[in-house]
């Protein structure tokens, strides 16, 4: 028996683990005290790994799909040529723009992911479909605009001190989302001074420990936001010191929060006014706010304007930039960068059909289908998929199967046999994140920021490779090379930990040299003969590193508010006009739809995206229940227990029912993370396990600017079955 330390790769929070190991078997699993970052945090799921590790599923040669469908083992050589071969034809006779990746948004593979980057430039190709575009890409554009640019991230760091903790449209308790999630929840919900609101239609678990949870009604949040902003304006609520000294454009922004009709709007998310005035209330009390929010704003409607509207509380409060509210975090490994445009406005990769533009350098699933599947000359023609499963993830699964059908060539490196590799035409198998050297790129700490180099625990399954590894493998019969770390500097390092970590390398001396003091303070010094930045490498190589200790003030430099005037620029006019039209929707569309709306991907105990594809690894809810009021469930009929059929406009699937009153009047929730297809020991088929949810999930359901999907709003109709 042996034991290793590493991370938990489920989650943002990479918290620090130590598994205990039997052959290839993880047999125990341990939260890490020593570990710099997580502390001894971690949760239920990371102690069943055991399952993403080893399964059925786990891919362990190259393949190739036959004309009949099925998959043959090829060797690397001829897998490397042939796809070579696919590439350059691609390229060179149809251009650049014609093939696009996806990936790098998902959970891991930050590290090992980036070498894909190469072979974007191979191809003379910027079109990088990520996960991220499925959530946050708003949240980004706004940014951009604010600060000035689209990777200035915000993190909700502060809440382990703040004395109003505000989660709008999040779940932490379940989905986790900033360092010891569930022991800052405990404290601010023990505490009799701090505070903790949820805005959330369900009342959740997080909802459920909060002073103050406000239900509000699925999909109106914009309303409740600017309702609230309105109200803060007129008690006085707002800093008029932070306003003027560090932002533009706010009395314009203030004039149309003015027209605003508080109670009408209060009315139209159903929620008392009087919950609203609370609220008000304890935000003008406080002087340490931070705000946290997720997928229940950004995948749901309005999402552009909702991220805008709770960025606009958070300056307009002046809860940013000291301990205890909201901050700007440093980045090691950026995962998005910044999209601008050509002096005339026009954007260089804009996509080919739907004519998209980037936002921090990456592009929108929900478009995908319609650059693949149309009849433009300069159509998406071929694909990469690396650590993500669009044909499930994305919404409209149907709508991309069939896209996919038209590709002239698909490539999946994955770690397992997914529905998106059995549509490839080469299916690559990665090592796993435990059989190979990795590192998270989802560090969002403030003043203290951390990473995390990890060490393979095991070799690669069967002939499994590291991505880089791959990635020379395909860029060499591209005729093209790699670069690595240099034997002479580093002769400890094995070649493929060269290869691997040549990026980071080059990452590590850059964040190095552009934020020195920050790097210093946390204790790095130059030697002799190294610079700052080698030196920095050389704790990377031992394990987890405090890399960098920001100073507060630091917030409003100009190493991320990016504005030649260094503020924060308010106003922006489209979300502004999108902002009056609330009050065209209102009068519009005073009726509550009949049907019922789903929340097509609650975050819930054991859900980890698509991670885990073995079932046997959750606890409970092995079926994906729907939830529902037991008073809705009995009046479409359904019983506790029993099975429905779940309609919306773009599919049915069938679901089990469970009653649950935590569950607003008029909306149901299905959990993320299932429907993927499974063969279980003593089987003899595959079978789809639990609801398959972007069989009801339209493309075209989306924010109109940013393209990010209403998951969390689906109008569904359920039928007992
Ligand atoms: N256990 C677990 N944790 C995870 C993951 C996982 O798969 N499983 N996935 C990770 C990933 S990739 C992400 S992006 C995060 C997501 O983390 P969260 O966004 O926190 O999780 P969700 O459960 O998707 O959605 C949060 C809440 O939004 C609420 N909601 C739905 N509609 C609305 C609405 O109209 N308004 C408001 N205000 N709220 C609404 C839901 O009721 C839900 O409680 O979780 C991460 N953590
Ligand atoms: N309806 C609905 N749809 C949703 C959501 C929702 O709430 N509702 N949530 C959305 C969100 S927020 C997200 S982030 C996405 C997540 O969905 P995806 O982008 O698909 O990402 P993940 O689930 O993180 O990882 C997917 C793949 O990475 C593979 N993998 C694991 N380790 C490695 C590795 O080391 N190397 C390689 N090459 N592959 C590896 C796994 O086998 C898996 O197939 O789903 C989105 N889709
Ligand atoms: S799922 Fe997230 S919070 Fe839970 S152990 Fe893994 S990294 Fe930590
Ligand atoms: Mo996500």
């Amino acid at each position: 028996m042996n034991t290793f330390k590493s991370a938990c790769i489920l989650c943002d929070s990479n918290c620090g683990i130590e598994l205990e190991i039997e052959g290839r078997e993880i047999t125990k699993i341990k939260p890490d005290k020593s570990h710099l970052a997580s502390q001894g945090y971690f949760c239920q799921k990371a102690g069943r790994l055991n399952y993403y590790q080893n399964h059925n599923q786990r891919l362990t040669h190259p393949l190739k799909r036959m004309p009949d469908g099925s998959f043959e083992k090829i060797d690397w050589d001829t897998a490397a040529k042939e796809i070579a071969a696919k590439l350059i034809k691609i390229r060179d006779e149809q251009g650049g723009h014609s093939f696009a990746y996806f990936g790098g948004g998902g959970q891991g593979n930050h590290l090992q992911g980036m070498n894909g980057g190469s072979l974007r430039k191979t191809m003379g190709s910027r079109y990088v479909y990520s996960s991220l575009a499925q959530e946050k890409t708003g949240d980004f554009w706004i940014a951009g605009k604010i600060f000035g640019r689209q990777d200035s991230h915000i993190t909700a760091d502060g809440l382990e001190h703040a004395d109003l903790a505000i989660f709008w449209g999040c779940n932490p308790w379940m989905a986790h989302g900033f360092p010891h999630a569930r022991n800052v929840l405990n404290d601010l919900s023990k505490s009799d001074k701090r505070k903790m609101v949820v805005i959330d239609p369900k009342r959740t678990k997080s909802a459920e420990m909060a002073d103050l949870h406000i239900a509000v009604r699925p999909g109106r949040d914009a309303f409740l936001l600017s309702a609230l902003l309105a109200l803060l304006i007129k008690i006085d609520g707002i800093d008029t010191n932070f306003i003027r000294k560090w932002t533009t454009g706010w009395d314009n922004v203030a004039e149309r929060f003015l027209k605003i009709n508080i109670e009408s709007y209060c009315d139209y998310a159903d929620v008392p006014l009087s919950e609203l005035h609370i609220l008000a209330e304890w935000i003008k009390a406080t002087d340490k706010i931070t705000f946290r929010h997720d997928l229940g704003l950004e995948q749901s409607l309005h999402s552009t304007l909702n991220c805008y509207l709770e960025k606009l509380l958070i300056i307009a409060t002046g809860s940013f930039g000291r301990e205890g509210t909201n901050t700007f975090h440093s980045t090691m490994v950026p995962v998005i960068g910044q999209s601008s445009p050509e002096a005339d406005g026009s954007y260089k990769f804009e996509t080919k059909v739907t004519k998209m533009i980037p936002i921090a350098g990456i592009y929108p699933p929900n478009i995908l289908a319609k650059e693949i599947d149309s009849d433009h000359p300069e159509r998406v023609r071929a694909l990469w998929v690396n650590s993500s499963n669009p044909v499930t993830s994305v919404a409209d699964t149907k709508a991309l199967k069939e896209a996919i059908g038209n590709l002239e060539l698909l490539v999946t490196v994955d770690v397992a046999m997914t529905e998106t590799a059995r549509l490839s035409h080469y299916v690559l198998p990665a090592a796993s994140q435990f059989e190979k050297w990795e590192a998270s790129s989802f560090n969002f700490g403030f003043p203290s920021n951390y990473f995390h180099l990890r060490k393979p625990v095991f070799e690669p399954t069967g002939e499994a490779l590291s991505e880089s590894e791959i990635y020379e493998r395909i860029l060499l019969a591209m005729g093209e090379t790699i670069p690595i770390l240099s034997e002479e500097k580093y002769p400890m390092l094995e070649r493929k930990v060269r290869l691997a970590l040549y990026p980071l390398y080059m990452l590590t001396r850059r964040f190095a040299s552009a934020n020195k003091e920050a790097v210093i303070a946390a204790g790095h010094e130059k030697g002799n003969h190294e610079s700052l930045g080698d030196a920095l490498f050389a704790k990377i190589l031992e394990g987890p590193v405090k890399f960098s200790e920001h100073k507060y003030e630091d917030n409003f430099s100009s190493k991320w508010l990016k504005h030649e005037d260094g503020k924060f620029h308010l106003e922006i006019e489209l979300l502004l006009n999108q902002l009056d039209h609330l009050q065209i929707e209102l009068a519009d569309n005073n009726e509550l739809p009949d049907s019922m709306i789903l929340m097509a991907g609650e975050r819930r105990a054991y859900t980890a995206n698509v991670i885990y594809r073995n079932p046997d690894w959750r606890r409970s809810d092995s079926l994906g229940a729907l939830q529902i009021h037991s008073e809705d469930a009995r009046t479409h009929g359904l019983e506790n227990g029993g099975r429905a059929i779940c309609k919306s406009a773009y599919g049915q699937i069938e679901v089990s029912v469970e009653y649950d009153d935590t569950c607003r009047r008029g909306m149901c929730s299905l959990p993320n993370g299932y429907g993927l297809l499974y063969q279980k020991e003593g089987d003899d088929t595959e079978k789809i396990y639990g609801p398959y949810l972007n069989q009801l999930t339209g493309a075209d359901h989306c924010d109109e600017f940013a393209k990010t999907p209403f998951h969390k709003n689906i109008e569904v109709k359920l039928e007992p079955l």
